[in-house]
């Protein structure tokens, strides 16, 4: 009312000047309860609040003036990134999900972590084929449009690429989560069960395996059981409401809950039904795990439960000194939902149960949050997920008890974040 007339200066003045009497007595509420020893400063006249900025002068830009909006120009950060020494080329290699700048449990689909063995696939939909043959009753071909007339369904999953923090087997190397833990994405697809597709070609009585086989020049193949292809499999064409990014698969890709991403096939174009598995070079080259004494374990699916805390991180530094401090992170199962998760501020010897918040869904991330008062000390952060499985995420000497030093594949061990007395945050390992 009177904000739209020549007195706005004043009339917004007052009124912030009463909001925040409001919010610092909110803050003595929170101290009275142990949480914060600094907090909002008190109301004395800062410019940015008493005088009127730009943005509260003039017009802004109209409807549409972004057709397809992007994220404020602020945010510019907020990326994915590689490691340009990893690997020979972008076209075989891997970007990380920046998730030391994410929160809740969804990935926004530009943020994704891609990894392609062959660079990204630019497919017409209208020229996409999927074809199901092998031991079925009748070999099918699907266009789009009649994958999209199945009755579809909407899940929300995680994507965990099973050399996920493949870096860190042997100590603490990458400086950030989103290098160490950023091989994961969490969106929700829509998508046709694969048992229907199934059912429409008619699965024969001795088939136990099936291959799906990529549009991309890699053709990446894997063998799948039959079990979980009628269980709980999707042929995804949407993730977040839209189609699927040319990076993520467009037009369609599998979706394999729980297990690891490269049993995710991207560009879809071929379902063989058979009777035994293939044993193709993504499952025995590559996607196996070496042990100590020389045999090598195959076809490990499942991603183990996980956790990691992404803020703060290396990435991540506390900026606002100490007191009130909110350590957030996320966990993840295969197996399931995260029942609990667990987090140390000195190395592993006492643990505090962290509040999970958002949905707890079935094979997706999980949001944990440790509300502290920091009192500037140093801290070496870790946490612990324990899924409702029962299975209890392990130190990276437990794991490296177990499978030895040679692996990449399936590192779900805990990891140590070490916080200095500046804020500043380092990866390093507590054996
Ligand atoms: N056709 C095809 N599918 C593929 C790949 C590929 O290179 N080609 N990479 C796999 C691997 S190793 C992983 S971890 C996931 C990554 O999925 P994203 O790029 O959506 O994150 O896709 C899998 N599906
Ligand atoms: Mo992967």
């Amino acid at each position: 009312m009177t904000e739209k007339t020549e007195t706005k200066d004043e009339t917004v003045a007052t009124s912030r000047r009463r909001f925040l009497t409001g919010s610092l007595a909110a803050g003595g509420a929170a101290m009275a309860a142990g949480l914060a020893t600094a907090g909002p400063a008190a109301a004395q006249g800062e410019s940015v609040i008493t005088e009127i900025q730009d943005w509260n002068r003039y017009l802004g830009d109209g409807v549409v003036s972004q057709p397809y909006g992007v994220p404020s120009r602020y945010e510019a950060n907020v990326v994915r990134r590689d490691v340009e020494w990893l690997t020979a080329s972008r076209e075989s290699s891997v970007s990380f999900t920046p998730l030391h700048e994410l929160d809740g449990i969804i990935t926004p689909n530009g943020l994704c972590f891609e990894r392609h063995h062959a660079g990204i696939a630019e497919i017409e939909p209208s020229q996409h084929r999927l074809m199901i043959n092998g031991l079925v009753d009748t070999p099918l071909v699907f266009t789009m449009q009649d994958l999209m007339r199945f009755p579809r369904e909407n899940h929300v999953y995680f994507l965990e690429c099973a050399a996920n923090s493949g870096m860190e087997w042997r100590g603490a190397q990458l400086n950030g989560c989103q290098y160490t833990h950023g091989m994961v994405h969490c969106v929700v697809y829509t998508g046709v069960k694969l048992k229907h597709l199934l059912g429409e070609a008619g699965v024969k009585t001795n088939a136990k395996w099936i291959l799906p086989e990529g549009a991309d020049s890699a053709a990446m193949t894997r063998s799948i059981p039959l079990e979980k292809a009628l269980d709980d499999c999707l042929v995804a064409f949407k993730m977040n409401g839209e189609a699927l990014r040319p990076e993520q698969g467009y037009p369609v890709r599998l979706v394999v809950p729980g297990w690891e991403g490269n049993m995710w096939v991207k560009w879809l174009r071929r379902l063989e039904v058979g009777d035994q598995p293939w044993h193709q070079r993504e499952e025995t080259s590559k996607y196996t795990d070496l042990l100590a004494n020389g045999k090598a374990r195959r076809f490990t699916w499942v991603m183990d439960v996980k956790s990691v805390i992404t803020s703060p991180s290396p990435q991540a530094p506390i900026r606002h000194g100490r007191g009130r401090a909110v350590i957030s992170g996320l966990a993840w199962s295969g197996n399931g939902k995260i029942k609990r998760v667990d987090v140390s501020i000195d190395g592993g010897r006492n643990w505090t149960t962290a509040r999970l918040d958002g949905p707890s869904l079935d094979k997706a991330l999980h949001r944990f949050y440790l509300d502290i008062d920091w009192d500037g000390s140093e801290l070496l952060l870790q946490s612990r997920a324990i899924d409702e499985a029962g299975f209890v995420q392990p130190t990276k000497n437990e794991l490296r008890a177990a499978r030895g030093e040679n692996s990449i594949y399936h590192n779900n061990g805990i990891q140590t974040w070490y916080v200095k007395a500046d804020g500043t945050v380092e990866n390093v390992e507590v054996s």
